[in-house]
């Protein structure tokens, strides 16, 4: 076997996988156990993907660490101890690491290197993958794990490279850390890192200044150490828990499905369940109060506004509380964010909020920011929780062809195109992680990774057991699920909200709802149902190199 360390020869896989974060590391281990050649492909200096990358200060899983966690090795899940309710950054990526040592998974991982190019030679049928550095490799399948949210974006202000003081982005966070102290700093954008960086770097800044352009909702955490009755108790039934989460439309187990509309159910005892599950912490709970809260406007208003009702009562200046408290979106139609004590940053007298809505920010000037009206502030330090060019960013960054003329830039020009989001036509033996027209980024994102790394390799199996080598989603197929997509979205409030679901975040983008929001429960059963009847909407075939050439 040719090896590019040293010989000039093309490395030849099985499978390469592209990202080195929680999906590759899976890909490696589920891909190996089937007897594969696979190796890895990671840009970072260190596996672990998201949590490689997010490093600022409060960077922490909003899902609870107890269900935020593989499933495929009960010896793993038994033995890991998860020291709080949420996972710390830190925290999740020593797991990563440990997983990554513990099924020796790292000798499979090429680190620092980013791929450039992946090209489908029809004749061959066979992926050549060429990185930064001008390495080569092919393989007989792609697994594209690069992630949803891994293409970090400042946005395009003008005057940005002029700044005199430090600036940062959240998605690329210094390894040794920031220190704030005794600093002017300000930060642009409360989306999810937002809302967790802010009051943390408001205990260290001598001032800090909040840029708003969207309120967004956000909800207690309630974080703590992981009570050891709960640790004891969810352990013993571990595998009964995993299972009942694949039942649920987020994947996370461990809430009692609603059964009541909202408007079915007294004023009185609405609030009541509300203000229960604010006590309680958790997104999820919130959500799933009532069973029309993402469907009906009507419904969600009460919900939305018993949230801000909360922001009212704990932010102290009437003006700034008003300000926080959204009200362009329904409440869960953007991602909802979890906060320890975000609102009530706002009382500290060095923490300012300015609404960037009304009043945009027009440049970045050499000692701070200046907004459209002319108002100018002064910084020492510039944060951007600005997010990232989500779902599609990652894989359009990499220029993927095949010899038959298929460009995927071209092909995504309008939106991303995908069969169950798993696979894009055209684009033969190429598969995707979690990626758009799946449920993944709405879900507990490493059961969906499990669930679509599991469903690659019985697929890349099924082939190999039937002597085929070459699978891709008819066109038909890829658009029927692409207006499937469409329509259950259509048939919520989520397109009501200018999200990164929706790609509205980037200025161009085409204005698409990218996640499937029918439920992850719904989608797995879709995803089995089509293997079980031989692979449907996908055309499967035997290639034959030599008969091609000749
Ligand atoms: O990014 P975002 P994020 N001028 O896109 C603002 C996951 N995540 O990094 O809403 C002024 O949500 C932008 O404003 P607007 C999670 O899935 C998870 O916070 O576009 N402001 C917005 O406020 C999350 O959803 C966790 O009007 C500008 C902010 O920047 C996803 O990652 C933690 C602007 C961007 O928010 C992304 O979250 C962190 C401009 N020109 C992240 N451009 C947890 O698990 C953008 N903004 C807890």
């Amino acid at each position: 076997m040719p090896d590019a360390s040293n010989s000039s020869a093309p490395r030849q896989l099985d499978v390469a996988i592209v990202g080195g974060g929680l999906a590759g590391l899976y890909a490696i281990h589920r891909l190996r156990g089937i007897g594969l050649k696979v190796r890895a492909y990671e840009a970072g200096s260190g596996i672990g993907g998201t949590w490689f990358w997010n490093r600022y200060p409060g960077a922490r899983c909003d899902v609870e660490s107890l269900e935020y966690s593989y499933s495929f090795s009960e010896e793993l899940q038994q033995d890991w101890k998860w020291p709080e309710r949420y996972g710390t950054q830190p925290e999740i990526l020593k797991y990563i690491n440990h997983v990554a040592d513990r099924f020796d998974l790292r000798r499979d991982v090429q680190l620092d290197t980013r791929i450039k190019s992946a090209v489908f030679d029809d004749k061959a049928n066979r992926w050549t993958l060429k990185t930064e550095a001008g390495e080569e490799i092919q393989a007989r399948y792609v697994v594209m794990a690069a992630g949803n949210l891994s293409t970090p974006r400042v946005p395009d202000f003008k005057g940005i490279q002029s700044f005199k003081g430090k600036w940062y982005h959240t998605g690329l966070w210094p390894h040794e850390g920031v220190d704030f102290t005794g600093k002017r700093v300000g930060v642009i954008g409360t989306g999810s890192s937002g809302v967790q960086m802010i009051p943390i770097i408001a205990q260290q800044a001598r001032q800090l200044t909040v840029f708003q352009r969207t309120a967004n909702f956000s909800l207690p955490a309630r974080n703590g150490p992981m009570g050891e009755e709960k640790e004891r108790r969810h352990k013993a039934e571990y595998a009964a828990r995993r299972a009942a989460a694949m039942e649920t439309p987020f994947a996370i187990g461990g809430h009692p499905k609603p059964t009541q509309k909202t408007l079915d159910v007294p004023e009185a005892e609405r609030l009541e369940t509300y203000e229960a599950k604010w006590a309680e912490g958790g997104s999820i709970s919130y959500l799933y109060s009532y069973t029309d809260l993402l469907v009906s406007k009507e419904a969600n208003d009460t919900a939305s506004e018993f949230v801000r009702n909360k922001i009212r009562s704990m932010v102290k200046d009437p003006k700034t509380a008003e300000l926080l408290a959204p009200k362009d979106h329904p409440i869960g139609t953007k991602r909802l964010c979890l906060d320890t004590n975000y609102y009530e940053t706002y009382n500290r007298p060095n923490v300012t909020l300015v609404g960037v809505r009304s009043d945009p920010i027009q440049e970045i000037t050499p000692t701070g920011v200046k907004l459209a009206s002319g108002a100018t502030y002064e910084f020492d330090a510039l944060v951007f929780a600005t997010g990232f060019d989500a779902m599609t960013g990652a894989l359009k960054e990499i220029d993927v062809r095949t010899t038959a003329g298929a460009v995927l830039r071209d092909h995504w020009e309008g939106g991303p195109l995908t069969y169950l989001g798993l696979m894009v036509s055209g684009f033969p033996n190429m598969f995707v992680v979690t990626g758009p027209g799946s449920p993944g980024v709405k879900t507990q994102m490493i059961a969906s990774i499990e669930q679509h790394v599991d469903w690659i390799a019985d697929a890349i199996d099924h082939l190999g057991k039937h002597q085929l080598d070459r699978i891709e989603p008819t066109p038909k197929a890829e658009m029927d699920w692409v207006h499937h997509v469409n329509q259950v979205a259509d048939s919520t409030l989520y397109p009501l909200a200018n999200s990164w679901y929706m790609g509205a975040n980037i200025p161009g983008k085409p204005r698409v709802f990218m996640p499937y929001v029918g439920g992850f429960d719904r989608y797995k059963k879709q995803c089995d149902a089509v293997a079980a009847k031989g692979y449907e909407g996908f055309s499967l075939s035997r290639h034959d190199a030599a008969a091609a050439r000749s």
